[in-house]
C-alpha cells in the first residue's frame, strides 16, 4: 500500500543535492592526485573484439563480478530480491536503500507523473499492427520527448552544475510512465486495447502487473513482476543498452532520447531480446518432440542449433564466468511456485545439459546461463505467452539503471563520450614500427 508524502520529508532530490558537492570534490581530488595512473591497456584483439575487458568507463551504480554477478552499490543482487523496484532505483542513485519516508516520497513522485499523455496512445494505435512491441515501446518513449524538463531548462540557459536536477525530474517522470506505456503496448498489440489506469495505492510493479491484466488470484504474478523489475534493473556501465544510453546522454540529449537509444540496443538478440529467443527455443524443443524432451532429445536439438551456426540463447556472457545469480533467483521462484510446470522443467533440463554441450563445443568463454535463460518460462506459466513482448518487461526495469547512471553522470559532469578510433593501416604501421 503506497502512503502519501508530507511536504517536509527528505526526498531523493534533496538528499542527492546534499551528496553532490562531496562527490565532485572527491573526483576532483582523485584526478588531481592520481589522474595519470594507468588502469587498463588495449590490445589489437580487444580493439577488434568489442573492447572486451577494457576499463575505460566509470559506473558507480553497480558492478558485475565475473564470479559473483551483479552487485548493486556493494550489495549482491540475491540479497535484494525482497525489495521493491523503486527501492532499487533509490539505491542505484543514492548508494543506500531508502527509509520508509524516503520510499513514500519517491512513490508520491511516481504517482504525480504516472499519467501517460493521450497522444502516446494515439501514436501506438496508429502503428502497423505487426510492429514489434519493442518498436512500439521505444516510439512511445521518444514521442514523449516534448515533456522533457531538461530540454526546456537547457534552452533557458541553466548552468552545467544544475543539469542533474531536471535530469532527475525527467527520469522520475519517465519511469513513472513506463508501466502505463508498457501496459498500453501489450493491450493494443495483443488484446482489445482497453487500458488499465494507474492506481496510486499500488507500487510501481503492482501497477504494471495490473496493467498487463494477467490472472493473479493470489498475488504470485505481482510478486514475479517485483522480482523481475529488481533483477533486470542495472548491470554496470558497459552493456550495450547502458553504454548506448550513456553515449547519447553525454551529448546532453535528454532522458527520452537517451533511454530510447539504449533500449534500441536492448532489442538486439545478443542482448535483451535473448529472453524472447530463449522461450522460443524452449517451446521449439517441446513442439519438435511433442512435449517436454528427454535429455537425449534436448542434446540433439542443441547440437543441431550450434551446428547450423546459431547461438544457444540465454547462455554465455561477456563478463560473467559463472551461473548468473539473476538466473538463480528466477529458478528459485520457479521451484517454489511451479515445480511441475513442463516449460519450467525444460528450462531446468537445459541448465543440466547445455553448459556441458557448450564446453564440448569449445567456443563460448562462459557456458553458464544468463538472466534470460529462465525468465520466459515463469511469465508463460502466468499466461503472458506472447514472448515477443518479453524484452519490453526487461526495458521497463533497465530504464532504472540507465536513468540512475545518467543522473550521476550529469551530477559529476562526465565529459562527452569520444574515444579515438584507428584503422587497419594505423595498426599495420604501428606493428611495423614496433
Ligand atoms: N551459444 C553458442 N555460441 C556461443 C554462445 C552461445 N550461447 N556464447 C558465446 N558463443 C560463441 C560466440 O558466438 C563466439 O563465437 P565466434 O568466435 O564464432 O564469434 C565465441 O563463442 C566466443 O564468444 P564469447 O567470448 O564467449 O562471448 P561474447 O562475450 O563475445 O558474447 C554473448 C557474449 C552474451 C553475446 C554470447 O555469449 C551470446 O551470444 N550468448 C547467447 C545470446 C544471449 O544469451 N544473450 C543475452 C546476454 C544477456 N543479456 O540479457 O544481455
Ligand atoms: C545485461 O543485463 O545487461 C546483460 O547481462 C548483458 C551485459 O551485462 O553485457
Amino acid at each position: 500500500m503506497v502512503e502519501t508524502k508530507k511536504d517536509d520529508e527528505m526526498t531523493l532530490q534533496s538528499k542527492l543535492a546534499e551528496q553532490i558537492p562531496g562527490l565532485r570534490e572527491s573526483i576532483k581530488a582523485l584526478i588531481a592526485e592520481h589522474g595519470d595512473k594507468v588502469i587498463s591497456e588495449v590490445t589489437i584483439k580487444q580493439a577488434y573484439g568489442g573492447m572486451r575487458g577494457v576499463k575505460g568507463l566509470i559506473c558507480d551504480t553497480s558492478l558485475v563480478d565475473p564470479e559473483q554477478g551483479l552487485i548493486i552499490r556493494g550489495i549482491p543482487v540475491l540479497e535484494l530480491t525482497d525489495k521493491l523496484p523503486e527501492e532499487i532505483f533509490y539505491l542505484l542513485v543514492m548508494g543506500e536503500l531508502p527509509d520508509k519516508a524516503e520510499l513514500k516520497a519517491l512513490q508520491a513522485d511516481f504517482n504525480k507523473y504516472a499519467k501517460l499523455p493521450d497522444y502516446v496512445i494515439d501514436v501506438l494505435e496508429a502503428m502497423p499492427k505487426d510492429s514489434h512491441p519493442m518498436v512500439m515501446f521505444d516510439t512511445g518513449i521518444l514521442v514523449m520527448e516534448r515533456e522533457s524538463i531538461f530540454r526546456r531548462k537547457y534552452t533557458e540557459g541553466i548552468p552545467k552544475t544544475e543539469y542533474w536536477g531536471p535530469i532527475l525530474e525527467d527520469s522520475i517522470s519517465l519511469l513513472a510512465k513506463l508501466p502505463g506505456l508498457a501496459g498500453a503496448v501489450y493491450q493494443i498489440r495483443y488484446k482489445d486495447g482497453n487500458l488499465v489506469d494507474w492506481d496510486p495505492k499500488l507500487d510501481w510493479a503492482a501497477n504494471y502487473a495490473k496493467m498487463l491484466g494477467c490472472d493473479d488470484p493470489n498475488g504470485e504474478f505481482t510478486e514475479l513482476m517485483r522480482l523481475y523489475l529488481v533483477l533486470h534493473s542495472d548491470h554496470e556501465g558497459g552493456n550495450v543498452s547502458a553504454f548506448s544510453c550513456h553515449t547519447v546522454a553525454s551529448a546532453l540529449s535528454d532522458p527520452y532520447y537517451a533511454v530510447s537509444a539504449g533500449l534500441n540496443g536492448l532489442a538486439g538478440p545478443l542482448h535483451g531480446l535473448a529472453n524472447q529467443e530463449c522461450l522460443k527455443f524452449v517451446l521449439g524443443i517441446s513442439e519438435k518432440f511433442g512435449g517436454a524432451p528427454t535429455k537425449k532429445q534436448l542434446t540433439e536439438f542443441a547440437w543441431d542449433n550450434l551446428n547450423s551456426g546459431q547461438v544457444i540463447p540465454g547462455y554465455g556472457h561477456a563478463v560473467l564466468r559463472q551461473t548468473d545469480p539473476r538466473f538463480t533467483a528466477f529458478n528459485d521462484f520457479g521451484k517454489k511456485y511451479m515445480p511441475d510446470d513442463p516449460v519450467f522443467a525444460t528450462v531446468n533440463l537445459m541448465f543440466e545439459t547445455v553448459p556441458g554441450i557448450l564446453k564440448e563445443h569449445g567456443k563460448a568463454a562462459n557456458p553458464w546461463p544468463n538472466v534470460d535463460a529462465g525468465s520466459g518460462a515463469l511469465l508463460y506459466h502466468y499466461g503472458l505467452t506472447e514472448f515477443e513482448y518479453y524484452t519490453v518487461l526487461f526495458s521497463v526495469s533497465r530504464a532504472m539503471g540507465m536513468c540512475s547512471q545518467f543522473i550521476i553522470n550529469r551530477a559529476i559532469g562526465t565529459a562527452i563520450t569520444r574515444p579515438k578510433s584507428i584503422g587497419m593501416s594505423w595498426i599495420k604501421d604501428f606493428i611495423a614500427k614496433a
